[in-house]
């Protein structure tokens, strides 16, 4: 399947894109996604390990679910998806990314001022006074450190279920979504809130919508089109038919 002509023309005449990203775009990398058939949620049960209440009852397996993660990711690179989006980003007027990863895999392949809705799993701070912990911490390491300033638990800066998103995040990829001629909704199923409410907004604003995502997802048939493609294959296509039509290659 190649990327329609339609969706490569809006995006190269496109004043501002904005892009919505989902464990899918990392998953060409080797993260596991969530909700696949093989995703973590599959075997594990998300309200007792990213959730404060599952930090609370169980600090240690859920400080050791978070380290094991990280080791993954610390052997994991970005793929030719998050490339592309990088690249893309060079050769259009204004392209806003937006993610709910936390392995920075984004930044990693050159992409800047990522929204990143759901933090970060490379981060800590403290759980009681939410002071940054800026030591750099052994992945080995099988217990929360304690806070030097006020002697609580550390825990990873990612947002866990039941909290409130980064200050500004949600703002800020809520004016994009207004904003935008185009939005893309990519790797994501779109079953987690307020994140999921993006394309529809961008929708409703009058953005051209399109999902790139192998799969079908809950919002799928409210959007202007769907690339029923992997991100790794379908991005670098779309940044190839855009340079084309720029007249760059
Ligand atoms: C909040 C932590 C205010 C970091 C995560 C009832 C109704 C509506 C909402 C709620 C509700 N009850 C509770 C809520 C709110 C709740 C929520 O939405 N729950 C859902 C489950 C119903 N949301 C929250 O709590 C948020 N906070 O609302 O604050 C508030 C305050 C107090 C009280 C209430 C509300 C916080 C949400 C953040 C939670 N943290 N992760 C970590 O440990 O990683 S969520 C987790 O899901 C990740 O962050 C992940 O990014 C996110 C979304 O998942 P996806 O990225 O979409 O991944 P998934 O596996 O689901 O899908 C992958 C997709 O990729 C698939 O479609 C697949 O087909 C596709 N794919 C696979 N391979 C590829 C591919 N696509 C392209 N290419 C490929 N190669
Ligand atoms: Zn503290």
């Amino acid at each position: 399947m190649k990327i329609p002509q339609t969706i490569i023309e809006k995006t190269a005449n496109a004043k501002h894109i904005a892009v919505l990203t989902g464990a899918g775009v990392s998953a060409e990398s080797g993260i596991k996604t969530f909700r696949d058939p093989d995703g973590l949620w599959a075997k594990l049960n998300p309200a007792e390990l990213a959730s404060i209440d599952g930090f609370m009852a169980n600090p240690k397996m859920v400080w050791e679910w978070y380290q094991h993660r990280r080791e993954i990711i610390a052997s994991c690179r970005p793929n030719p998806g998050h490339y592309a989006l990088s690249e893309l980003a060079k050769i259009v007027p204004k392209l806003t990314l937006i993610t709910q990863n936390v392995d920075r895999l984004h930044q990693q392949a050159g992409s800047e001022g990522v929204v990143e809705l759901h933090g970060n799993i490379i981060e800590n701070h403290c759980f009681r006074c939410r002071a940054p912990f800026a030591e750099a911490v052994d992945l080995t390491l099988s217990e929360p450190p304690l806070c030097p300033k006020c002697g609580g638990q550390i825990r990873p800066s990612v947002v866990w279920f039941g909290e409130n998103l980064p200050e500004g995040a949600m703002e800020a990829a809520e004016e994009a979504a207004a904003q935008c001629d185009v939005f893309f909704s990519i790797g994501t199923s779109a079953e987690v809130y307020p994140a999921a409410n993006l394309p529809i907004f961008a929708k409703r604003s009058g953005a051209f919508v399109v999902e790139v995502n192998p799969r079908r997802t809950a919002i799928s048939s409210y959007l202007d089109a769907t690339v029923e493609l992997a991100s790794g294959e379908a991005l670098p296509l779309l940044l190839d038919g855009v340079k084309k039509l720029k007249g760059i290659i």
